[in-house]
């Protein structure tokens, strides 16, 4: 009521404060002012010269002033308007904290009336000061097993305020796990409490972010925040969980040890050593263990040792994972090893039939072989094969097996070892192979005969060869083997000259070398035709001949033989006429020798090896015709006596003497009538006996030569030709020289003209035999012509004796037809 009025506003405040400091006043009798803290200075409190019944003007006369108690003056006296204004701000909860009534209390002194005036101010509250957490961020650990219902006490806020200005209530941020709970304390505090509404997971959120809310009642409302972070603390509430179930990994077989497989991994969503997992085999063979290694912290499966598909081609087994807290996991690992053509073929030969016979037939199974791989697929698929240039193939048996048969013909002979390669291949990729040899041996059999390098032979052996002399050797070879080449000889039988064969050659049947039995002659046999038969001991055995001429070569082994004049047996010797009336050349006679040896050693010549009288006579060196040099004269003796020498040329020369005896007289009777001069000269004893004998004979001879020459004569006419013999009429001195010029002459003699014609008398001392010749000279081979004995006329004589000297004279003729 007293109230000033002056504007709308402040008549409000002063009505107010009139109506409290009336009421005040009043009650305690003091002056009571209220004023809001934090004006701004200079703020009215109330109009104190009013209140104490002064003019405003007044207070400074009065002396009027505050009285302070020793305290900041928080309030100062404006004299011109007589109010009571704030001397600067006024922090209420710095005056009184947190009292809810808040009092200062002053004394104003108005001196000239000396009075004290209480005055007693009230600082009322505004709502200044927001919650004030301690600090802006909060950590909160909880378990993950923490159960729900747990309460974890929250940091309170404070509020300096008072009243509804100070803290009024608390908000959690929307969370579905957490709620907030305020308990009200003894002393009116609000305790918040965080509540787990929910079970946490920290495998599933680790960290939950809240913001806790402060606010007061004021107006306007004040709040703070605080960031609460709550952290779940992990515990090993996981096992260890596998990525599969089963692990599945392929390996080739060769892999060498050490190799990495796989690696298997539990996971485990634990933290720290909660999460920390070991691996272990937990159910493993245990061949195979030593197979396979398990890193215990990696879960990296390693091959210790080399595999082999063809031990086993699958593995399994089990992995276990555990953590620290002993919690397991488990999966399987299987293991497939893959194979690699890592094999060889391996050829066994289970029956071998060797050796094989080579007269087999194709198509004879010489070997079994069974082939086998190890490995699977193509990789155990076995080729085998034999090269082509053999004569041996291989076939397919059953299964696995082959038979290794020919397909030709073999020849020991040819190749009596055969190394047979059998190849064996895979076809894998490289394909592997094995080779093997096969040494097969062909045995023999008596298929071949023995076989002379030659088909025929020809050997020579000197006459007069010791018995028992190698000859010659042949050899006969077998390409067979053993018993089927070993070869033995032997002759065929054959007879020569009516003996056999065998008494005269003999054979070594081991060494096929021929031996002569005995000493031959060329004379009698100069070639031998054999058959030499070499048969191996196979079974049956076989043979093969061959011929063997075997010349016997001459030697000069016989000596020159006088035919004519010959020496008569029984000591008579033969006289050669020359007339007187002969020309110089006249033939007188003729030594006809032959020599039984050839070539050479049967190549004569004749020679006057000594005279009576020297120079009478001459003898042709290759005729061997005797001849007068000289015309004869009277002088010359009867009896002429010449000795003739007849030599081949063999090596040695071998040589013969005859010793002719030439009556130089024109016939027969001069001869006789002077046979006294014969007698005297040829018989030195002076027998008569004997002289009548050679006369008697003489006499004899002379007929039959009559005879033969009249024979000769008729025989002539009948001849051919060619047939160039001429009787000459009368004696021995008409023998033509023509018929004994050589050898030639003889041998066209006697091819002409062959006869038999044999005389004999019984006259016991002469006879006269014309035998045909049995063989010819020795140069030539007896020919068409040949027949018999040779027609010979033996003349005897008695001895004849010449002077002093005893000379045996002989002669005989043989006359060649
Ligand atoms: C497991 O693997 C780790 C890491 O590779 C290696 O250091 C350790 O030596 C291995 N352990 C065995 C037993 O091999
Ligand atoms: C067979 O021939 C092979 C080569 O071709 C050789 O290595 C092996 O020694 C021979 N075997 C015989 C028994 O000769
Ligand atoms: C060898 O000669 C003998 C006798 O002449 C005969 O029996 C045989 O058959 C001949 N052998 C051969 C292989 O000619
Ligand atoms: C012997 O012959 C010669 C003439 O040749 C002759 O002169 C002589 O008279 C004959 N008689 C005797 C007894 O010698
Ligand atoms: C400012 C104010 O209102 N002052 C008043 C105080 O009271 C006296 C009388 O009692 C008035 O005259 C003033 O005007």
């Amino acid at each position: 009521m007293a109230a000033p009025n002056n504007s709308r506003e402040r008549s409000e405040v002063v009505l107010l404060c009139f109506f409290l400091g009336t009421l005040w006043e009043t009650g305690t009798g003091q002056i009571r002012y209220s004023v809001p803290e934090e004006t701004d200075k200079g703020y009215i409190v109330g109009n104190i010269s009013k209140d104490l019944g002064l003019k405003s003007q007044e207070l400074a006369e009065h002396g009027v002033r505050i009285v302070s108690r020793g305290k900041t003056q928080l309030f100062a006296l404006n004299a011109k308007s007589g109010s009571l204004i704030t001397a600067g701000r006024v922090d209420r909860e710095e005056l009184c904290a947190q009292s809810v009534l808040c009092l200062v209390n002053i004394n104003i002194l108005v001196e000239d009336r000396g009075k004290l005036f209480g005055i007693e101010i009230e600082v009322t509250d505004i709502n200044d000061n927001a919650p004030k957490f301690q600090a802006e961020n909060l950590e909160v650990k909880i378990n993950e097993i923490a159960a729900p219902g747990t309460r974890f006490p929250l940091p309170e806020a404070v509020d300096p305020d008072v009243g509804v200005n100070s803290l009024q209530s608390y908000q959690l941020s929307p969370n579905h796990r957490f709620s907030l709970n305020m308990q009200t304390g003894d002393d009116g505090t609000i305790n918040p409490e965080l509540v787990l509404e929910r079970a946490l997971d920290r495998e599933e959120e680790a960290a939950h972010h809240l913001v806790l809310t402060a606010s007061d009642g004021g107006d306007p409302r004040r709040s703070s925040t605080v960031r609460i972070h709550v952290t779940v603390l992990d515990t090993n509430d996981n096992a260890p969980v596998f990525a599969q179930p089963v692990y599945r990994v392929k390996v080739l077989e060769n892999v060498p040890p050490g190799t990495r497989l796989l690696t298997v991994t539990a996971a485990d969503p634990d933290e720290g050593t909660n999460g920390k997992v070991t691996y272990k085999f937990r159910k493993i063979n245990e061949k195979q263990s030593p197979l396979f290694q398990l890193n215990e912290s990696t879960g990296e499966i390693t091959t210790a040792k080399s595999l082999d598909y063809e031990d086993r081609s699958f593995y399994e087994m089990e992995i276990q994972a555990e953590d620290l807290g002993a919690l397991l996991g488990r999966t399987k690992v299987l293991i497939s090893v893959e194979d690699v053509n890592d094999n060889r073929p391996e050829v066994i030969i289970t029956s071998l039939f060797n050796p094989v016979l080579e007269n087999s037939l194709p198509g004879a199974v010489i070997a079994f072989l069974n082939v086998h791989d190890p490995d699977s697929g193509k990789n155990g698929q076995v080729v085998c094969y034999t090269p082509d240039n053999l004569p041996f193939k291989l076939e397919k048996a059953i299964d696995n097996y082959y038979r290794l048969v020919t397909w030709k013909y073999l020849d020991r002979e040819k190749v009596s070892l055969y190394n047979i390669s059998v190849m064996a291949s895979d076809l894998g990729a490289p394909p592997l192979s094995t080779e093997i040899h096969i040494a097969l041996h062909v045995a023999d059999t008596n298929d071949n005969p023995p076989a002379f390098p030659h088909a025929s032979y020809s050997a020579y052996i000197p006459e007069n060869n010791p018995r028992g002399a190698s000859i010659f050797s042949v050899t006969a070879h077998d390409p067979d083997s053993e018993e089927n080449a070993r070869v033995t000889y032997s002759l065929t039988e054959d007879t020569l000259q009516g003996a056999p064969l065998s008494s005269y050659i003999s054979i070594n049947s081991d060494t096929g070398v021929l031996y002569a039995l005995q000493s031959f002659d060329y004379e009698q046999i100069r070639d031998l035709q054999l058959q030499v038969t070499a048969s191996d001991s196979g079974d049956p055995p076989l043979s093969s001949n061959v011929s063997l001429s075997l010349f016997v070569l001459d030697q000069n082994d016989n000596a020159p033989k006088i035919l004519y004049p010959a020496f008569p047996t029984d000591g008579s010797t033969g006289v050669e006429l020359a007339p007187r009336s002969a020309e110089p050349g006249y033939l007188v006679t003729k030594v006809v020798a032959v020599d039984h040896d050839a070539g050479q050693n049967a190549w004569l010549s004749y020679h006057l090896l000594k005279a009576s009288d020297p120079g009478l006579f001459a003898v042709g060196v290759h005729t061997g015709e005797v001849r007068t040099a000289r015309a004869l004269q009277d002088r010359d003796a009867l009896k002429q006596s010449l000795v003739v020498a007849v030599q081949d040329q063999g090596q040695p020369p071998l040589s013969a003497t005859v010793t002719l005896t030439v009556a130089v007289a024109d016939s027969i009777t001069d001869v006789l009538a002077n046979l006294s001069t014969f007698e005297s000269s040829a018989n030195a004893d002076g027998s008569g006996l004997t002289l009548y004998l050679v006369v008697a004979v003489a006499v004899v001879s002379c007929v039959f030569l009559a005879f033969v020459i009249v024979l000769f004569a008729l025989r002539l006419r009948s001849c051919h030709r060619s047939c160039l013999f001429q009787a000459a009429g009368g004696g021995l001195a008409g023998v033509p020289a023509s018929h004994f010029v050589g050898i030639d002459g003889v041998q066209a003699f006697k091819q002409t003209c062959s006869h038999e014609v044999s005389l004999t008398t019984d006259s016991g001392k002469s006879h006269v035999i014309f035998p045909q010749p049995n063989y010819a000279d020795t140069l030539i081979i007896q020919e068409s012509c040949e027949k018999k004995d040779p027609i010979s006329t033996f003349i005897d004589f008695h001895e004849c004796k010449d002077e002093g000297a005893s000379v045996q004279v002989s002669s005989v003729l043989y006359f060649y037809f």
